[in-house]
């Protein structure tokens, strides 16, 4: 018997009477929905939930692997409080009623002493934030309750509110007939595994894939055409392909004239700034006559969809990229459409509980996004936060409460970032593992992973939906849920009369109350799904005017071009640091969440940096040995692989793994490299992201 079908016999056995659990994955932000399959209190298989039409069954090797996590002797188990020095990782084990107790009277002592305003939440991974929002935005009073996009897909996030009225469009590959994408890298960032899916099922049955990227990646492997364009030339590029659909008059003439504003105004934009593809020539790398050719074959294939992610938006001028882009689908007609993107409608999902219109607190100041003048930002600059911990600017904030978050090691600019938590009066961090960011914090609190906890939210689909994650095996020492934890501070602040729920049943019976499934229901099976309805703009837009905005009154008010305009990045290669440092995702980790998991690095151990031939021949580069790469900054070693598909003066660090990271989590330390060291602080000034690609970098043999 080989191994393999031993292996399967020995799974086989084990899933045999197993009680199977619907629920959901967090492994990565697209939460498919699963089945859990738990025998003696282990998990002993999953796969996809085989009715869910985010995944059909499917799982990805992430998620697949994940149930490491219930049984990962790094867990923290207890809350711990700080007893040496910050980052020293001295702690000791305090009690739950001692963390609450020292949590709320923290709470009540800044309030008094420097208003609300001066406690931030951030989380990215956001299980139940919900719970953390009530306390702490509606009772105690704090508007600065954020999640983590800035760090993330803020520009595309921008430009989608902009426009169209809405946060997250979800992607139609499946009825597509030509897919242009920006900076997405479909299959090796992979999104809800549906839409990877349905991309791979479109171009089985015909339809063109076209990847705009400087770097040669999984997705560029199976696409069509792949057009390594120069970093941050996203909007040039796109521009240009407008002003061919507009002077060709290859646009929808009576959808851009009836369902938009400031189709016009556009057009004579275009001509006025000089948007030519001969102008985007030597911008993006690209030739005028691809440029042309590309708009031409878009323009005509319908239903065609030209989407990005977060590629065009690392960079200072990323903050119309999307727009410019999204402008691709506009002219032509397709916007939600079957084949477009989706401007999916959400679940009617209420709050898991309710607070009192009487008992919610009047925020005194602004928000933090305004106040730093970014009105546009849909969610906080958070590599300006430092300035208001070290300077007070535009107020002082005091405490930083993180959830699933590791700024630490995420956010661009590690040294100021650690300075930012040195300066803190308080901080608490929510967490799976001892992050970095948890040694710079003052209380730690274990929180159950999404197989140890209840959790009901919007599903990532293309229509509405609701998914539900279930407790399924015994949670982790004495780690606690999100809802239980605020419960606790909440109890300790006098508040406790608001979170009166003893099981999550409770509040879950609430959150349900206007969706058309029983909780019971729910539980067997998993989700539920509405319909999916196309064509929203004929029925009017969320948007101020109920049009699509070519023309953003948003952004004229906010001081910007109402039109998508380009201009230069701020750091460019020079003699002393001649290549330009970019990034992209691993297929086998998702960010820094999976570092510790030993499945996954069996397969992919530690990151690397690809470097064109032409460079690693200049720079005396070998493949697979380790470089130095430095910048003006710092410098880390890392694994260098040597490719011919990535554009020449770039470099592309796979992002994950690194340093001291998992200081306690065994498997993951001293693995791989972590760029954030390497980067100053850059934001984009629409949209207040944050710029990891803003560096440059020279290279050397370790
Ligand atoms: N396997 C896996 N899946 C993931 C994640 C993961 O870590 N691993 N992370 C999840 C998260 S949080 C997110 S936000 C998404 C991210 O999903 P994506 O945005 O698709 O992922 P990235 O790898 O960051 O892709 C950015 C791409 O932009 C390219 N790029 C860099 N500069 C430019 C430029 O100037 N123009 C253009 N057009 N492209 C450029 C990079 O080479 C890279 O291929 O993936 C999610 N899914
Ligand atoms: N150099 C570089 N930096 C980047 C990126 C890049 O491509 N290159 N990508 C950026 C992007 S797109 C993003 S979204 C950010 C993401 O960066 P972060 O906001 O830091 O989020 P993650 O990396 O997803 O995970 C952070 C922490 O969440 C913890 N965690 C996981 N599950 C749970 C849970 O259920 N509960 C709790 N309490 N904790 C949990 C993990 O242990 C981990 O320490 O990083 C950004 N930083
Ligand atoms: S795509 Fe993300 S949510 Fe889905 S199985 Fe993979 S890791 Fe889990
Ligand atoms: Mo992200």
């Amino acid at each position: 018997m080989t191994t393999q079908t031993k292996d399967l016999g020995r799974k086989l056995a084990q899933i045999k009477g197993a009680k199977v659990i619907k629920s959901f994955c967090y492994t990565c932000p697209w939460q498919c929905p699963t089945e859990v399959f738990v025998r003696g209190g282990k998990v002993v298989y999953q796969k996809g939930n085989p009715e869910s039409p985010n995944n059909i069954g499917a799982r990805c090797a992430k998620g697949m692997a994940s149930y490491h996590v219930t049984t990962d002797p790094d867990r923290i188990k207890y809350p711990m409080r700080r007893t040496g020095p910050k980052g020293s990782g001295q702690f000791e084990r305090i009690s739950w009623d001692e963390a609450f107790t020292v949590i709320a009277n923290k709470l009540v002592e800044i309030k008094e002493k420097h208003g609300p305003e001066a406690v931030v939440y951030t989380c990215h991974h956001d299980p139940n934030t919900v719970f953390a929002h009530m306390l702490l935005r509606d009772l105690y009073g704090t508007p600065n309750c954020y999640a983590h996009t800035s760090g993330c897909e803020q520009d595309r996030r921008m430009a989608c509110l902009a426009m169209f009225g809405h946060v997250f469009p979800m992607h139609d590959f499946a009825n597509s007939r030509y897919v242009m994408l920006w900076g997405m890298n479909m299959f090796g960032a992979n999104q809800g595994l549906w839409e990877s899916r349905a991309l791979m099922e479109a171009k089985q049955k015909g339809c063109k894939l076209v990847v705009m990227d400087p770097t040669f990646t999984e997705t560029a492997a199976k696409a069509d055409e792949w057009i390594p364009l120069n970093p941050g030339s996203d909007t040039a590029l796109a521009l240009a392909m407008c002003r061919v659909i507009v002077d060709e008059n290859l646009y929808d003439s009576e959808f851009v004239t009836t369902l938009c504003t400031g189709f016009d105004g556009f057009r004579g934009h275009l001509r006025e700034k000089g948007y030519t593809p001969e102008w985007a020539e030597p911008i993006t790398g690209v030739t005028a006559e691809t440029i042309t050719r590309l708009a031409r074959e878009f323009a005509a294939a319908k239903p065609a969809m030209a989407a990005l992610f977060k590629g065009p938006g690392y960079y200072t001028n990323g903050g119309d990229a999307g727009r410019a882009i999204y402008m691709l689908d506009v002219l032509t007609g397709n916007v939600d459409n079957p084949g477009n993107i989706h401007l999916k409608d959400w679940a009617p999902l209420g709050p898991p509980i309710e607070i009192p219109e009487e008992a919610k607190a009047k925020p005194g100041k602004p928000p933090l996004h305004q106040a730093m003048g970014y009105p546009l930002a849909p969610d906080l600059p958070n590599a300006r936060l430092p300035e208001a911990v070290l300077d007070g600017n535009p107020y002082p904030v005091k405490a930083l409460f993180v959830q699933s978050t590791n700024p630490v090691m995420s956010d661009p600019n590690t040294k100021r970032v650690i300075e930012m938590f040195r300066g803190l009066e308080f901080a608490v961090t929510i967490e799976l593992y001892m992050s970095e960011t948890a040694l710079e914090s003052d209380i730690v609190l274990p929180e159950t992973s999404f197989y140890e906890q209840a959790e009901i939210r919007q599903g990532m689909w293309l229509g509405p939906q609701v998914i539900l994650c279930q407790p399924a095996v015994e949670r982790v020492g004495e780690a606690k849920p999100l809802y239980e934890i605020i419960q606790g501070i909440a109890g300790k602040m006098g508040l406790g009369e608001h979170f009166v729920y003893e099981k999550w049943e409770d509040w879950g019976e609430i959150a349900l109350k206007d969706v058309p499934i029983s909780l019971d229901d729910l539980k067997e099976k998993g989700f539920w799904a509405g319909e999916v309805v196309y064509g929203r703009p004929a029925k009017g837009m969320p948007t101020p005017s109920g049009k699509i905005e070519i023309h953003s009154q948003a952004f004229a008010d906010a001081g910007f071009d109402p039109y998508p305009v380009f201009v230069e990045r701020t750091v460019k290669p020079d003699d002393e640091y001649p290549l330009q440092l970019t990034h992209s995702k691993l297929s086998m980790h998702c960010n820094i969440v999976t570092q510790n998991n030993p499945l996954l690095m069996e397969i992919v151990g530690e990151n690397w940096v690809e470097i064109n031939t032409v460079d690693a021949a200049r720079f005396g580069i070998r493949d697979d040995e380790y470089v130095v790469l430095e910048s003006p900054q710092d410098n880390i070693t890392i694994r260098a692989k040597v490719v011919e598909g990535i554009v020449p003066g770039v470099v592309s660090v796979r992002h994950g793994h690194g340093f001291g990271h998992w200081a306690m989590g065994e498997v993951a330390k001293d693995k791989g490299a972590h760029s954030n060291v390497l980067m100053e602080t850059h934001v984009g000034p629409i949209s207040g992201a944050n710029c990891y690609n803003e560096c440059k970098v020279r290279v050397r043999p370790a």
